[in-house]
């Protein structure tokens, strides 16, 4: 096995630009984009591309969708920013809006994820003090081995991740960290009075897309409940119609206390988050206590109410689910001694690699990338596939045709 990158000259220039100018932050795979329609992206020799990372799940509407594309540009030709300093004409009917489309009270609006992340735990911890009553500065949240909710200082310090954490230190306390999937761990965990809240990924992203056992969410749900905890679910990847359902705690008809939002809120055109909870715990935060210059902004206002509008026109979580259930049974169905596993649920799955090469996850995507689809590796050995929500039937079938045919140079 031999890996052929084949960069065009046209490439590699965009590429010698960004290597030479840019924090070295990143390992790209060596393809350079320059549109995206649907389900494609075309690089700038103009070669069409699936795209089977959607941006991380920013892109479940698909790449510039026209509906959320004409949102932008209408907004933007009339009032972009007034800060939270003055009202705007669209930030009350945005969070009317969002607000009845999920079922809670209130809505806190954020720009990147983490910053959402980090409203929930800040969130988290005032309900502690001021409505649970937990002695000052003792507050405790619970979160899980293998978790990815961002990178802020604070968000890495409790990370398992060496990558992301070392030498950013020194790190935030007040966290304790319990396994994925673990209703036992969490029980124990939650003998502490000082638990404030329990904040989790219904399905571990970057871990690999680890689906948690059936009962998992109604668990967490009990669990919390019992021990007066808030259950903080971070969607930022899994929600949106990502997983089949809109939520993914809706698998089990669960409702968070607090529900996170980011990524595809804005069908990926700008920095869009969200923090949903109830008055009891939304209201603790008063005036002057947290916000965000962008945060509400009225071109985000717009582009998020067009992009939640376009999930349920468009029927995305009926798409996720058949469309995800498809690709898995077909890749199965290759039964290729190179993928060891194919898991997810919706759109959201990923496969792992068993090969004697340690890089050839790599080198599967470097063929998948020269055969027109474009995934990513992470941990070595696993490749999310995760490809727009818009997906068709033949084109999941044109996709394992493209994985089969890559599979073979391996
Ligand atoms: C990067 C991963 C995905 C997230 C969850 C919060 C955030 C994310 C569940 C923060 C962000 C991104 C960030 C991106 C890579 C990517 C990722 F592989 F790292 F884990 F999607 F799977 N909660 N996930 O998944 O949101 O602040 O980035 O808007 O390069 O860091 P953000």
């Amino acid at each position: 096995m031999h890996s052929t990158i084949n960069i065009s000259a046209n490439s590699q220039q965009y590429i010698d630009l960004e290597e030479n100018y840019g924090a070295h932050n990143y390992h790209p795979l060596p393809v350079v984009l320059e549109k995206g329609e649907g389900v494609f992206v075309y690089d700038v020799d103009g070669k069409r591309y699936f795209d089977f990372l959607s941006g991380y799940s920013a892109v479940n509407q698909g790449h510039c969708h026209p509906k959320i594309i004409a949102s932008l540009i209408e907004q933007a030709k009339k009032l972009t920013l007034t800060s939270r300093a003055f009202h705007s004409n669209l930030l009350g009917h945005y969070e009317k809006y969002i607000t009845e489309y999920f079922g809670y009270d209130k809505v806190l609006p954020m720009n990147t994820g983490v910053e959402a992340v980090e409203t929930a735990l800040k969130l988290g911890r005032k309900w502690g003090y001021e409505v649970k009553g937990i002695e000052p500065n003792k507050a405790v949240i619970i979160v899980c081995e293998g978790n990815f909710h961002g990178r802020t200082t604070g968000v890495i310090s409790f990370s398992s991740d060496p990558s992301a954490k070392n030498n950013f230190g020194p790190y935030t306390t007040g966290y304790v960290t319990i396994p994925h999937n673990d209703l036992l761990a969490l029980e124990k965990a939650l003998q502490d009075n000082n638990v404030a809240a329990f904040m989790f990924e219904p399905i571990q992203g970057e871990a690999g897309v680890v689906v948690p056992d059936e009962g998992y969410f109604a668990g967490v749900r009990n669990l919390c409940t019992e021990y007066n905890v808030l259950m903080i679910a971070d969607e930022i990847q899994t929600g949106l119609a990502r997983t089949g359902k809109m939520l993914a705690c809706d698998h089990e008809n669960v409702r968070p206390d607090v529900l996170i939002l980011g990524k595809a809120l804005s069908g990926g055109v700008l920095p869009v988050s969200a923090v949903l909870a109830d008055n009891e715990i939304m209201l603790t935060i008063k005036p002057g206590e947290h916000g965000s210059t962008y945060g509400g902004n009225p071109l985000a206002c717009a582009v998020a109410i067009t992009a939640l509008q376009v999930l349920k026109d468009e029927n995305m979580m009926a798409n996720a689910e058949a469309m995800g259930e498809l690709l898995r049974s077909e890749l199965k169905k290759l039964n290729s001694p190179f993928i060891d596993i194919v898991r997810g649920k919706g759109l959201l799955n990923a496969i792992v690699i068993k090969h004697s090469n340690p890089d050839a996850a790599w080198e599967l995507c470097l063929a998948l990338k020269e055969n027109g689809l474009l995934a990513k590796p992470t941990h070595g050995d696993k490749i999310r596939f995760a490809p727009p929500l818009i997906i068709t039937k033949e084109q999941i079938m044109e996709c394992v045709a493209i994985i089969n045919k890559s599979l073979q140079t391996l």
